[in-house]
């Protein structure tokens, strides 16, 4: 290690979509030789991300971590019910007030902070003046949504066509849609922004970006992914000895993230979809209605004995899995997903095909990202709210899944992508020479 490591101060916001990366960011500074102190804003909002901060503080020892008990504040009736949106704003609206406190006293003093594309607007400022500390950002989704960010204008942008721009930020009066504005007009204020992309899966989006095309005055554009999953300390989960008996790139996995309800109709058209298709398939379900423990409650869902009739190549699954591990394994050969970007990044890593099945967000910008990589397809006629209110039948997704499964394009380009996103992140890889220099950086 060198003698004088970069020290680097993590400020990570909401949601397993944005712990996840600053997790995975904090342990490859850590193995690169850094210093990491990790700011952990309190309550947390999901018991998700509670075990997620306790296992990597059990296997990181080195970390220091310091607890940012958030202020109390009132949301006002124009900010919204969602409670990651209400942490978001809890976070924005105290850091600045309790940063000085935690940071200032640090010995030895950190070298830089990082902190998330939603803070940025709040953070920034006061890292750069009151701390005299360079500020970076993390953004947690694509680099091709990075450039809707950085040169957002509601309701639109010259960079995204505007039919992959979600419906909340086509709305001006949106307070959300202000924010994410706010955030990325303030990206100019930071020192650099990094992406958990690399340079073969994204070419035209961080060209454009570094060369100024989207917003001028953006700092550097760090490309420094896939970052790499955390080791999992658990025992080994049930779902891998189920994948251990499937042959070789013969699964189907279905996940739409930790914080995407399909609708009722739209989960029993998808469950159709799965048995007509006749292929073995592993099937995250996150709705409320699933809440409940038994085996009954998911059998309502899915509609009249479906569990019964696939239960010998299809496993359905309530709880929290370990994804990166699953998209890991060699049984798994497609991945019909959401397209949330971590998600997106495992698939790259592993080869996965993916269907992409966009519902709100960023993850139609990411779905195009992906078609464009070659290594998925769109599913035809989803909508954004994914079955709120028009439903995919199940012909449809049936018709879908086996062109994925069956397209050898498809499986080719997937393979392609891993190779390139191995190639990232060796030594002498984009993406790992971004990172030794970003940690150069770092260090001053
Ligand atoms: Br669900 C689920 N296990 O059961 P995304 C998710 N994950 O490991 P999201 C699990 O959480 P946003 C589960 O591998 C990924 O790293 C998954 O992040 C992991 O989507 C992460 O893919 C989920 O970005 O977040 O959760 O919808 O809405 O912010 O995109």
């Amino acid at each position: 290690a060198p003698a004088n490591p970069a020290h680097v101060a993590l400020l990570p916001s909401a949601g397993m979509g944005h712990l996840t990366p600053f997790l995975r960011l904090a342990s490859s500074l850590i193995s690169l030789g850094c210093r990491v102190t990790l700011l952990r804003p309190l309550p947390i909002v999901s018991s998700a991300e509670s075990l997620q901060f306790s296992d990597f503080l059990s296997s990181h020892p080195s970390v220091h971590c310091l607890d940012l008990h958030l202020l109390p504040f009132q949301p006002s009736s124009a900010d919204s019910t969602d409670p990651f949106f209400l942490q978001f704003e809890s976070i924005s609206r105290s850091a600045p007030l309790l940063l000085p406190q935690l940071l200032l006293p640090l010995e030895p003093k950190p070298s830089a902070l990082v902190t998330d594309i939603f803070l940025t607007s709040s953070v920034a400022p006061v890292s750069r003046t009151r701390l005299n500390l360079p500020c970076f950002v993390l953004f947690t989704s694509s680099a091709s949504m990075l450039s809707l960010c950085a040169s957002f204008n509601i309701p639109g942008s010259p960079f995204v066509d505007a039919s992959m721009v979600p419906p909340v930020l086509r709305d001006p009066n949106n307070l959300f849609a202000q924010q994410f504005s706010n955030n990325g007009a303030a990206l100019v204020a930071t020192d650099g922004v990094l992406v958990n992309t690399f340079d073969a899966l994204e070419p035209r989006a961080l060209a454009a970006l570094n060369q100024g095309e989207v917003l001028e005055g953006l700092p550097r554009v760090f490309a420094i992914g896939p970052l790499k999953p955390l080791e999992s300390k658990r025992a080994r989960a049930r779902e891998l000895e189920w994948l251990d008996q499937q042959p070789e790139r013969s699964v189907v996995y279905v996940s739409f993230g930790s914080r995407t309800a399909l609708s009722e109709e739209q989960i029993k058209e998808l469950a159709r979809a799965l048995e007509r298709s006749g292929f073995r398939f592993m099937w995250v379900v996150k709705t409320q209605v699933v809440d409940k423990e038994d085996e009954e409650g998911l059998e309502g869902l899915f509609g009249e004995g479906f569990m019964e009739r696939v239960k010998e190549r299809g496993l359905v699954v309530k709880d929290w899995v370990e994804q990166g591990e699953i998209l890991a394994h060699g049984a798994v050969a497609a991945f019909v997903s959401h397209c949330g970007w971590n998600s997106m990044t495992e698939a790259a890593m592993h080869g996965v095909r993916v269907l992409a099945w966009p519902c709100n967000g960023d993850q139609r910008i990411n779905a195009g990202v992906v078609e464009a990589a070659g290594m998925g397809r769109m599913l035809k006629g989803w909508e954004w709210g994914c079955g709120g209110e028009k439903v995919v039948a199940g012909e449809v997704v049936e018709e879908a899944l086996r062109e994925i499964m069956e397209d050898a394009m498809v499986g080719a380009g997937a393979a392609r992508v891993r190779e390139e996103a191995v190639r990232a992140v060796v030594v002498g890889g984009s993406s790992r020479e971004s990172l030794a220099e970003l940690i150069e950086k770092l260090s001053k």
